[in-house]
């Protein structure tokens, strides 16, 4: 009964597991938790909720390292626990994604221990095996079979002594590469994918999905004078085989399938002419993607703790780009923020106490009037900040704790560190969400696993929840405004005043109704131009920030610091 494309109205709400509620007292999140909150997603309007990873895991990357896909960790639950989560949701008309991560296990699937068992196991080849460099002697430095660097640094390499070779992990030395050359592995996942929709769920979140295929005979990456390893990205990125498995599995896993269903394709560094490819429907491959390029737009040489300064503009230039790129074939993602990147009203907007909320509701306001599916990353809504870190041992994540520990080794001393982990350590985003101004707000009656950041007595969903003017309304009303409006969901998108350094601005269209959204990105109120209100006299603001700033616009053209209209003819 739904429309194929029924995920052009939707948002999406991501729920990061460990950190959104904890039932039972012992620190951590868990699906009981999330249960006795869906009223808050509810409340929120949103009609999809992606759940991260709770399936068994030693939690060497907070559950991006899976040891069995068919099974619930102890530590968030049981798989009717799960059953239940889905059942109350479908009820509250939410669908629900599972996380998909099937680049790599953890080196405790039995998949990959029977694959290390010996060189004849039937499973060898189901994962990255290579023997040591020509000439070298094998778990030396140096020996591994090429340069690559891993995403959490160190070797992409791990030397198994017991069968004298290496195997290989993009990610840490617990996330081993699947062979997706395999038919066997291939097989295997999309298998796992169908008892999945056949337990109920509505589709699938795919982690890293465009590195599935690695370059024919695994090369070294490019490596400068002074870099400790050779780059391995840009030779796994988005391989022409990902369009292969990808079509297989739409075949395998989708095809017949009955209900209404989404897939989301993570891909690091993908471009807008690649996105429209993967998203074309006639392809057949994936309902969205989820790109990269404005999160990645700060990263200096050095890579993402090297941070370089990035002004509004140069991110409005690239956003604006995948607007006008996607316009006529493909879909994408919009999101500010998610458990890997750095909270939306810190590193976007103005987390200042005067500003924070303004600034939320702001990048809010764009970010759900453009093309596109908008997510909304769990706390994001109540508009909650970075954290204040200042020692290692404020660190939980395996990349930011890898880091401190290669470039300390390395005689960096912690100091000049800490600038770029504040910015983007991924532990920013995953302190647990402020419900309420109660101890560990509200999150858990035990020790949470990563502390409350402390500005929670301010920042609570308690004190915005049904409150007017608070940011939570407002995104509320902006999810509304998807649903009832077709200009937003469906609408054609023109960039205005691209050249203006402060003002944000976009018309959209669809079938005669009109919107303008307008922006002020920085705290000095912004003159309008003239030319983008030509024809706006006495048009409805369907949406403003606050009543201030609409009859600011309305009668002196002025949009105040920090706020943005939408107007409606
Ligand atoms: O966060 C990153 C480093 O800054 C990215 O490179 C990140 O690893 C990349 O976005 C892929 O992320 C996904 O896969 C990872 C997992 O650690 C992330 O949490 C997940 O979102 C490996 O499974």
């Amino acid at each position: 009964d739904l429309p194929r494309d029924w995920w052009k109205r939707a948002v999406v709400y991501q729920v990061y597991p460990r950190s959104f509620a904890d039932s039972d007292g012992d620190g951590v999140g868990d699906l009981r938790g999330l249960i006795g909150r869906l009223g808050h997603l509810q409340r929120l309007g949103v009609d999809v909720l992606w759940l991260g990873p709770v399936y068994r895991s030693p939690q060497d990357d907070n559950g991006y390292d899976i040891a069995d896909y068919q099974d619930v960790d102890p530590l968030f639950g049981t798989l009717e626990d799960l059953d239940e989560l889905v059942a109350r949701a479908h009820e509250h008309g939410i669908r629900l994604l599972m996380d998909l991560v099937v680049n790599h296990t953890s080196d405790e699937h039995a998949w990959f221990v029977d694959s290390r068992s010996s060189r004849g196991s039937d499973r060898r080849d189901w994962y990255w095996w290579r023997p040591p460099r020509e000439g070298c002697v094998g778990g030396e430095p140096g020996a591994e079979p090429n340069n690559w660097g891993s995403f959490f640094s160190g070797s992409a390499w791990e030397w198994d002594e017991a069968t004298g070779e290496y195997y290989l992990h993009l990610f840490s030395r617990k996330q081993p590469d699947l062979n997706w050359t395999n038919p066997a592995v291939r097989e295997a996942v999309y298998a796992m994918m169908r008892w999945w929709l056949d337990r109920g769920v509505d589709g699938f979140r795919m982690d890293v999905i465009n590195l599935i295929d690695k370059p024919e005979g695994l090369p070294d990456g490019e490596q400068q004078l002074g870099d400790l390893w050779g780059q391995m990205f840009p030779l796994v990125a988005t391989n022409p085989g990902v369009h292969d498995h990808l079509q297989e599995m739409y075949e395998q896993v989708f095809a017949d399938h009955p209900r209404a269903f989404l897939t989301v394709g993570e891909m690091p560094g993908v471009t807008a002419e690649q996105a429209a490819r993967f998203t074309d429907p006639d392809r057949r491959e994936v309902d969205m993607v989820f790109q990269f390029e404005h999160v990645d737009l700060g990263s200096g040489p050095g890579g993402k703790f090297d941070r370089v300064p990035m002004g509004m503009p140069h991110l409005r230039e690239n956003l604006m780009h995948w607007q006008v790129e996607l316009a006529d074939v493909g879909w994408n993602s919009l999101y500010w923020d998610n458990h890997d990147q750095p909270r939306a009203v810190s590193r976007f907007g103005d987390d200042d106490p005067v500003w924070r909320e303004r600034s939320a509701k702001t990048l809010a306001t764009v970010l759900h009037t453009l093309r596109g599916t908008p997510y909304v990353y769990q706390g994001e809504e109540l508009g909650m900040t970075n954290v204040p870190f200042s020692s290692p041992a404020d660190f939980r994540d395996i990349e930011s704790l890898n880091y401190i520990r290669e470039q300390t080794e390395a005689g960096v001393p912690f100091e000049d560190l800490l600038p770029g982990l504040r910015a983007v350590s991924r532990d920013n985003a995953r302190t647990p969400v402020h419900w309420s101004a109660a101890p560990h707000a509200g999150f858990t009656t035990g020790e949470p696993w990563i502390p409350v950041a402390p500005n929670h007595a301010e920042i609570n969903a308690e004190a915005q929840v049904g409150v007017e003017g608070s940011v939570f309304e407002h995104y509320r009303a902006l999810v509304d405004l998807r649903h009832e409006e077709p200009a937003v969901s469906h609408g054609s998108v023109t960039p205005l005043a691209m050249d203006h350094a402060q003002l944000w601005a976009f018309e959209r269209e669809h079938e005669g109704t009109r919107l303008l959204t307008l922006a002020a990105f920085g705290r000095e109120p912004v003159a309008v131009p003239p030319e983008i209100l030509a024809g706006w006299e006495g048009a409805e603001a369907a949406l403003p920030t606050s009543a201030r700033a609409a009859v600011s616009v309305a009668d002196d053209r002025v949009l105040p610091g920090w706020e943005a209209v939408v107007l409606r003819r």
